[in-house]
């Protein structure tokens, strides 16, 4: 059987499908339920400096290709999430922690709390539809990007990787910025902005109007994004967005990932997708004659 082992700096994952953030990832107990139906690693749900509700419901659609969500970062803060987090130390598998802030400190704060707490990496939220002051508030300006990945990239150990938005005319821009801010990976794409009308009712059916499409509709965005990406920069790049089967997980690999996240597909399809996924990715991988991940990494770059 082919080895899918693969490192992102020190986060060593067994194998390239991370869960991605946002799904069954709110509670230690759902994150090892993750990592016991096949997840390599599994990236938390946004974690803040403080407790924050959320936007009230309706927050989720679901579309024949996707959903679309406006949560509104729902989460406990970073005191009450990193006593959760040390529930599950040692975890079987590296636990990423998504973290939010509206400006260096806030992250800083954040991604020092989540790494004391067994954190094995840190993934930083820079793009989120629909949050004002956060996200993609801040992660469509290159020179924030940089300074705030520069900010916690200096303060934490362990790898900080960076999640950038699709909503921007090029999101390369936004990528070197995470580079030269010393940022050890980017994670593309969250995602896109988008809104639902309910014509019975003539209003927006999200209590926020607008929210984030995920899931198969936009596969094909993501891949680009990677591909984009890939031509532009030198660290690794995460690729997240509608990946459902092994094929889709293909498609991201050959763009330029080393490695990639699954979400929307674990709501629609259940955590047995982390092993579909894989399994299907070793049967492709033995029959093309691939011998590991960094064999078919990048294989439709010239
Ligand atoms: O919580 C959310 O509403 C949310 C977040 Br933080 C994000 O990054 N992307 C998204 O689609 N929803």
């Amino acid at each position: 059987m082919i080895d899918l082992a693969v490192e992102i700096g020190t986060i060593r994952m067994s194998n390239p499908a991370m869960l991605a953030s946002g799904v069954m990832d709110e509670t230690g107990e759902a994150l090892v339920r993750m990592m016991e139906a096949g997840a390599g690693a599994v990236v938390t749900k946004s974690i803040g400096v403080a407790a924050h509700d959320g936007h009230p419901n309706p927050c989720l659609v679901e579309l024949p290709h996707g959903y679309v969500n406006a949560m509104g970062l729902p989460n406990p803060g970073m005191d009450r999430f990193a006593e959760e987090l040390r529930t599950i130390m040692p975890a079987p598998a590296p636990v990423i922690a998504s973290v939010y802030a509206a400006d260096e400190e806030g992250f800083v704060a954040v991604a020092a709390a989540m790494e004391d707490a067994g954190a094995a990496g840190v993934e930083m939220n820079l793009s989120c539809p629909h949050a004002a002051g956060f996200g993609m508030e801040l992660g469509t300006d290159p020179a924030r990007v940089r300074s705030m990945v520069e900010a916690v990239a200096s303060s934490v150990s362990v790898p900080v990787m960076a999640k950038l938005t699709p909503n921007t005319a090029d999101i390369t821009a936004i990528g070197r910025a995470v580079e030269d801010g010393g940022g050890d990976a980017v994670v593309a794409i969250n995602t896109l902005r988008a809104m639902c009308i309910s014509p019975e009712f003539a209003r927006p059916v999200l209590s926020n109007r607008y929210g984030g499409l995920s899931g198969p509709a936009v596969r094909p965005v993501g891949v680009r994004a990677v591909y984009d990406l890939r031509r532009e920069l030198s660290i690794p790049i995460v690729g997240v967005g509608g990946i459902e089967t092994w094929r889709d997980a293909a498609e991201y690999i050959m763009a330029g990932a080393s490695c990639f996240q699954v979400g929307s597909a674990v709501g629609r399809r259940g955590p047995e997708v982390f092993r579909e996924i894989t399994g299907g990715l070793q049967a492709f991988m033995e029959s093309h004659g691939y011998a590991g991940m960094k064999d078919m990494e990048a294989a439709v770059h010239d």
